[in-house]
């Protein structure tokens, strides 16, 4: 497979919740979606095969085929993802947005697994214009969708700004949000959602996996964390074992080792 992610890619990805890659869809390929997106309404079939739902021949169907888009999912939900929903996102000219974090889960609290979801911005999306904000890093906070919608600025937050053609690609738990389209053109960003259909265990491209990297990579303080940042990298560090099947990786002070060390059958 080519075009998979590296491993401090996907250590990032462990980390922050999330990807950016700029040009991944070209220019005329992004105004035949924005057209598409005009007209494009509910749901397929949920929970079959990505490849069986999605259509073949539209323009939004060519972008999810694109290599690097394949290598991409291959490398996050493995190469026969299930088709989980899509939407059009549309924040109209003039549109304004209060307080709107959330986290889009709800019901999945299941450990290791995750869901990964594709965000494309087939226009140029300005500060301006009010692209989709991340909370780099929130994903193993979970709560129940709106019950965060007070927080509204939190330290470390991004948004997407951004020329057309931009994908990120998120842990579905990331806390986010639509922010206020200051601009009098309709900004569209095209979400799709997509569970894996097997454990997420070296998927990537694993020939970058002992670099030493990885470790300060995991570590990334995003800003809010603060001294709570001993626990989210416990939560990152499981899940880095789980995706590399690496069971004995650990960082720094080896916060793992507390939890795991048995003082019933250490030996004195
Ligand atoms: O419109 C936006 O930027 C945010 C959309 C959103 O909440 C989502 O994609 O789940
Ligand atoms: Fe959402």
């Amino acid at each position: 497979m080519e075009h998979l992610i590296s491993s401090k890619d996907m250590a990032q990805f462990v980390a922050s919740g999330y990807l950016r890659y700029e040009d991944m869809v070209p220019k005329d390929l992004c105004e035949a979606c924005r057209e598409e997106m005009v007209n494009n309404k509910g749901y397929l079939a949920v929970g079959t095969p990505f490849e069986e739902t999605w259509p073949k021949g539209t323009a939004l169907g060519d972008v999810f085929r694109l290599p690097a888009v394949k290598g991409l999912i291959h490398s996050l939900v493995g190469p026969d993802p299930l088709y989980d929903h899509h939407a059009a996102h549309l924040m109209r000219a003039g549109q304004m947005k209060g307080p709107d974090m959330h986290q889009d889960s709800v019901i999945d609290f299941r450990e290791n697994y995750f869901d990964i979801q594709l965000s494309f911005f087939p226009v140029d999306t300005p500060d301006e214009m009010g692209g989709t904000f991340l909370v780099p890093g929130s994903h193993f906070r979970n709560v129940r969708t709106g019950e965060i919608r007070g927080y509204q600025h939190i330290k470390g937050k991004i948004w997407a700004t951004c020329p057309a053609g931009t994908m990120y690609v998120w842990n579905t738990r990331v806390w986010h949000g639509a922010r206020s389209n200051h601009t009098d053109q309709d900004r569209y960003m095209y979400k799709l959602r997509l569970n894996p259909s097997q454990p997420q265990v070296r998927l990537f491209d694993t020939s970058d996996l002992d670099d030493p990297e990885i470790g300060k990579i995991l570590s990334t303080n995003h800003g809010w964390e603060g001294n709570e940042m001993r626990y989210e990298l416990m939560q990152r560090i499981k899940q880095w074992r789980f995706v590399s099947d690496q069971q004995d990786y650990d960082v720094g002070e080896r916060f793992l080792r507390r939890i795991e060390y048995n003082p019933a059958t250490a030996v004195a």
